[in-house]
């Protein structure tokens, strides 16, 4: 018996040794000391003996069972240490390297003109109003002067959501809304997006304007051009020419039209400006009295002037872009560039 005890050690401390992993160890301890064990097995053979061998040979099996049980501890304890040290060897993070590049956007060319006119109209005085973008007939023409038969109150002009509701045409309305609510001086600039149905190569069925007005007493045609020209001057440069054209609208009285000497060819002319030498940018004029009375102004009284502009023609001729769906279509290749 004890040799078979000895034997019995001597294995299974060499298959102890021999274990590379925490399950093997694990089968060793149900295959040596578990219920049904070898081990065990021979404890419970301990009846069978004498009253004089039974002490000595149970002393014997304790001492193995102990011998194997803390080799069993040492190897499993240093088998989940490696386990615990592969882990941390292959999760292990370099804290020093840089981070991951965050991929940036940029800003529309369209937001960047719109950006730049708020910006020098803030510098003259101008707050910025805002309204909303289905509005009603009222505020979209009657306030603005259309007569009633007027071609742009046409189902082919206009996108009309439901009886009196469209989509606005202009935005225009912003500033009535903004009359109605406040009394002069009024100074402000009104961007946004607006809606006109009408879809070729060179009109998009959206597109954004900006329009300005300014009310207050003693405002005369002076202030218009003065102030139209210090703004052109600042968006296309100190030296760019302007001039003023006798125009017609609904809503001004009298007109004009605002040019600038072609951005493209300085006024020789060329493709561009169709060899005028020039190119029309701002429609603008001093507010008709027929506007006050829709919002409760005393014409007598008070005078201002008006304008308004498209920022997709603008930001093409300010970023010498020929084709205005690029500013529709959305490819980060030519968004990239501004
Ligand atoms: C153009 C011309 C213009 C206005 C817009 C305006 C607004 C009110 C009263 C009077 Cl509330 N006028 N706006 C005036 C003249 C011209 O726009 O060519 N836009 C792209």
């Amino acid at each position: 018996m004890r040799e078979q005890l000895e034997k019995l050690k001597n294995e299974t401390l060499t298959s102890i040794k021999s274990a590379g992993n925490v399950e093997l160890l694990q089968d060793i301890r149900v295959r040596m000391l578990g219920r049904k064990g070898e081990l065990t097995a021979l404890m419970k053979g301990l009846g069978a003996l004498s009253a004089d061998e039974r002490p000595i040979v149970g002393q014997l099996v304790n001492n193995v069972r102990d011998e194997i049980e803390s080799a069993l501890e040492a190897a499993l304890a240093a088998a989940r240490e490696q386990v615990k040290a592969e882990r941390l060897k292959s999760e292990r993070i370099d804290v020093t390297l840089p981070g991951r590049h965050a991929a940036s956007g940029s800003k529309h060319p369209v937001s960047l003109i719109i950006e730049e006119v708020c910006e020098i109209f803030a510098g003259l005085g101008f707050a910025v109003a805002e309204g909303p973008e289905i509005e009603h007939d009222w505020y979209n023409f009657e306030a603005l002067n259309f007569p009633p038969e007027h071609p742009a109150r046409d189902m082919q002009d206009t996108f009309f959501v439901e009886n009196n509701l469209l989509l606005r045409t202009h935005t225009s309305p912003v500033q009535i809304r903004t009359m109605l609510k406040q009394k002069p001086p009024l100074r402000i600039i009104a961007p946004g997006t607006v809606y006109r149905c009408d879809s070729d190569a060179t009109h998009s069925p959206m597109f954004h304007q900006i329009e300005g007005l300014m009310v207050d007493s003693g405002i005369t045609f002076g202030d218009l051009k003065g102030i139209l020209t210090v703004f052109t001057n600042q968006l296309f440069g100190q030296k760019t020419g302007v001039r003023l054209r006798p125009s017609f609208f609904p809503f001004t009285e009298p007109s004009a039209e605002v040019d600038i000497a072609c951005v493209i060819c300085g006024g020789k002319g060329c493709r561009v400006c169709k060899n005028s030498g020039w190119l029309e940018i701002l429609g603008a004029g001093m507010v008709d009295p027929e506007v006050y009375r829709h919002v409760n102004y005393d014409a007598e009284n008070i005078s201002g002037f008006a304008f308004g502009m498209g920022i997709e023609r603008i930001a093409m001729l300010k970023y010498g872009i020929n084709d205005m769906r690029l500013l529709f279509e959305n490819d980060v290749r030519f968004l990239r560039q501004f």
